[in-house]
């Protein structure tokens, strides 16, 4: 007997669905026996015996159930409603965990506390369980992550596309003080959080050649591939707080296809075509771990294209569901490229409109036009894109002609207008000429995008007067800026519980979840002694959480009373933590300086400091390294004690970022004026009544203005004094204090001797790029003010209160409605409960 087919099944499934419209139970007992099933089920243990990480994953299952009811309903909606949706494109994407942020947001957080504790388990040690999602380097990637939990919030019919690496950002460990990469299996137990869809794939090519082919008459250029990969959707639902609406996060991985070696399994060469197969997978295997240099490697691009080629013919699917002429698709689609990483799109549309649709070159140059925006995170010129002609035209040899001659019609339009001016025509041109030949990633994106956003009001500024001046001159109208922002319910709601409690609790409502401008209402209460008194000993449960994490991995007994100084993000020269460290070497020395009673008068620090260096980066490394023996010199020193503690925080993520930014008195943001884009870690301890000391530079200025810069510890040199002080060099009289800690390095104070040479040789006169020399003194008098400020505890609070209440503009659900209205025009869509 035959079944139903396809179409009768989906019929009687709609109807069904639109009867039964009965969801899964939430109560404590349902959520017990869902868990329960999921450890004979799926776990396949007995519900008699297992242990916690079994626990996690039962659990883990009965929410992901939750999820994906939410997430079928969320696409059916849009399918029914078809508006214009937005699909972000970016190569790395830093969830971090999910179990926490998904009941948050389904809002069953207490229910299953509940019913775990019925069944004798612990919801927070199971919540401990989980490992991060580290697909991405640092704040580009976690920018992404708290991007798509606003687009979900606020209802926005958005789509992420990614790839699914099988490793991930590498685990640093610390051996004898020095970093050690280890690989990041992430997916050895399994990834409950993900749905893998055997069934959504598609083929990507690469290599070949291109040949010419009369098609009705016409002359066409067909590409020939060699190579085929397949990919495989991964599919990880993104629930919003206080709404149905869960969007998709697809990542593709990549898996062996069928279609091109053929011939070698009827030629015979059995083994060799397995292992042939088998290569294919390494186009997603692993994250490259260099953020900020490029080095035109081939499995970068084909990692680029393969995930871009997947999601753009997934994208165009879907349009073709419900669409038969192109001219729609603008109305359709917005694609947000996330820093050029993959601005290979761009050709690879012109690719699909002109090869295979046939539309006209011109017509589909329009549409390309319409539908592209790209956000850049970078500074300086260096750290832009560039992809070898030659690498380029192997690997995809029909996107190099395309390339060229999207930069033919460039050139052509630009000579109409600048005239000869072949030097300016020379720095706009897509193709770089010199010893290497290569494509300008950053000039294809703009000569596509119709807006091109920076990240900070500073960022937009450097790139219109440096980096893109050219092309600002002459399309002033493109460039935007959008303040990068936070979510509030990873960085607050998941991560300081208390600190949410107390929130909600003032104000008198939970809608700042939603609409964190609300936040702003703190500031009434600002010297409210009530307050105080709990906001205080908010930050000293959240302290004593960090210290016993700070003693369990590295030993280190910490002073709650001690003001906890933290710095945690990659390490980068231009980021100065050797600033930070030098600091700490001055204060040490100061301490050794001191008799008793002075000593009575000095505030106590715990120097907090972590974060991961690219494996490469040899300067990096040494500053860790640096760190390390100072902490062993300074912690066991009698004459110290509990005055000065150095602690490196090992392996750095997002977990570790939940744990100490709570926990965090003041914050360390250091980067030289003009280098940090933006900057999100600030916006996440300014939520947290963290106290800033930074420079002015990428979103602290911003930040300033919001809570005024009398409430934050604002030096250094700003960014139009920057190109005289390199110029300049820094006078050895202005900074005698600099000199002598740069010598206790150099003459082996701390052991090392010769290994720290070369980094001591960085800051000497004249070589000092980063002007750690020049900003010295006013680094030592904004530490000094914040000493001064910590010794008035009251005052301390309410600068405290004052940088949350002031954090209301970073959060990426402003940033998020900003880019729809500006860049994106795009509309809510929200899913009827
Ligand atoms: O992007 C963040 C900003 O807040 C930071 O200031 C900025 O440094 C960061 C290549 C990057 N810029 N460029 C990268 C990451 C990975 C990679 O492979 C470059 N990351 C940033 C969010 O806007």
């Amino acid at each position: 007997k035959a079944g139903l087919n396809l179409g009768e099944r989906k019929a009687k499934a709609e109807k069904m669905f639109g009867l039964m419209d009965v969801f899964l139970k939430n109560d404590a007992v349902s959520l017990q026996k869902d868990i329960l099933d999921h450890v004979e089920f799926t776990v396949a243990r007995s519900r008699f015996n297992f242990d916690d990480f079994e626990a996690y994953q039962a659990l883990a299952h009965s929410v992901r159930d939750r999820l994906i009811e939410r997430w079928h309903d969320t696409h059916q909606y849009f399918k029914k409603k078809d508006p214009k949706r937005l699909y972000f494109l970016s190569l790395e994407f830093l969830m971090g965990r999910s179990l926490t942020n998904s009941v948050i947001n389904l809002g069953i957080q207490d229910q299953y506390a509940d019913a775990l504790s019925q069944l004798g388990f612990d919801y927070e040690v199971l919540a401990e369980q989980e490992g991060d999602a580290a697909l991405g380097n640092g704040g580009l990637a976690r920018l992404a992550a708290c991007q798509m939990d606003s687009l979900a919030t606020l209802d926005y019919p958005a789509w992420g596309y990614g790839l699914r690496y099988q490793y991930g950002l590498f685990r640093q460990i610390i051996v004898d003080g020095f970093q050690h990469e280890q690989p990041d299996f992430w997916l050895n137990f399994g990834n409950p959080w993900e749905i893998e869809r055997v069934h959504v794939s598609y083929p990507v090519k690469f290599y070949g050649t291109v040949e010419e082919e009369v098609l009705n008459g016409k002359t066409c250029r067909v590409w020939i591939p060699a190579e085929s990969v397949e990919a495989v959707a991964y599919d990880n639902p993104i629930p919003g707080y206080g709404t149905r609406n869960a969007i998709n996060l697809r990542l593709w991985a990549a898996k062996p296809s069928d279609q091109y070696d053929m011939e070698s399994y009827t030629t015979g060469d059995y083994i060799n075509a397995i292992v042939n197969r088998q290569k294919a997978e390494t186009i997603s295997n692993v994250l490259y771990p260099d953020d900020r240099s490029y080095q035109g490697k081939e499995l970068r691009l084909k990692q680029q294209y393969f995930f871009v080629s997947a999601s753009l013919q997934d994208i165009i699917r879907r349009f073709k569901d419900l669409h038969n002429n192109f001219d729609e698709f603008p109305e359709k689609v917005a694609l947000q490229i996330n820093d050029t990483h993959p601005s290979i799109a761009i050709a690879e549309v012109m690719r699909v409109l002109v090869d295979e649709e046939h539309l006209d070159w011109s017509k589909a140059w329009g549409i390309a036009c319409k539908i592209f925006s790209v956000t850049i995170h970078a500074v300086q010129p260096e750290a832009l894109e560039k992809v070898p002609i030659d690498l380029l035209g192997s690997v995809l040899p029909r996107h190099l002609e395309i390339i060229y001659e999207i930069n033919y019609c460039l050139m052509e339009e630009l000579k109409k207008i600048l005239g000869q001016d072949y030097d300016k025509l020379s720095r706009m041109s897509i193709i770089e000429e010199g010893a290497v030949k290569c494509i300008r990633m950053a000039n294809l994106s703009l000569a596509c995008c119709h807006t091109v956003n920076g990240v900070s009001r500073l960022h937009l500024e450097t790139l219109k007067t440096r980096v893109f001046k050219d092309f600002y001159e002459l399309w002033p109208q493109k460039f935007q800026f959008k303040t990068n922002g936070v979510t509030q319910r990873r960085w607050i709601v998941v991560s300081n519980p208390s600190l949410c409690s107390i929130i909600s609790k003032w104000l008198g409502t939970e809608a700042w979840i939603r609409n964190v401008d609300l936040i702003a209402g703190l500031r009434e209460y600002a010297e409210d002694p009530d307050l105080h008194a709990e906001w205080k000993n908010m930050k000293k449960v959240n302290k004593m959480r960090l210290a016993e994490y700070i003693e369990t991995l590295t030993s280190v007994k910490v002073s709650l009373d001690a003001m906890f100084d933290v710095q945690i993000k990659r390490i980068h020269e231009y980021k100065r933590q050797l600033l930070n460290i030098l600091g700490i070497i001055h204060r040490y020395d100061c301490i050794k300086n001191m008799d008793e009673s002075d000593k009575r008068r000095v505030v106590p620090r715990v120097c907090i400091i972590g974060g991961k260096a690219a494996p490469g980066y040899e300067v990096a490394k040494k500053i860790i390294k640096l760190c390390h023996v100072v902490a062993d010199k300074v912690n066991i020193d009698p004459d110290v004690g509990d005055l000065l503690k150095v602690v490196f925080i090992p392996d750095y993520n997002v977990s570790v970022a939940e744990l100490v930014i709570p926990g965090t008195d003041l914050s360390q943001h250091l980067s030289t004026a003009g280098h940090e884009a933006s900057g999100t870690g600030c916006m996440k301890f300014l939520m947290n009544g963290s106290l800033l000391l930074a420079t002015a530079d990428g979103s602290a200025v911003e930040i300033a203005e919001e809570i005024g810069a009398a409430n934050m510890f604002l030096f250094g040199a700003k960014v139009d004094e920057v190109p005289a002080l390199r110029e300049k060099g820094t006078s050895l009289k202005g900074s005698l204090q600099f000199a002598r800690v740069v010598r206790m390095v150099r003459d082996g104070h701390f052991g090392f001797k010769d290994y720290f040479k070369s980094l001591c040789d960085t800051v000497e006169e004249g070589k000092d790029f980063y002007l750690l020399g020049s900003d010295f003194a006013s680094y030592l008098e904004a530490q000094a003010a914040a000493d001064r400020a910590f010794v008035d505890q009251e005052k301390w609070t309410q600068m405290s209160i004052l940088s949350t209440a002031g954090s209301g503009k970073f959060s990426s659900d402003r940033t998020i409605e900003e880019y729809a209205e500006q860049s994106w025009g795009i509309e809510p869509c929200k899913c009827p409960f």
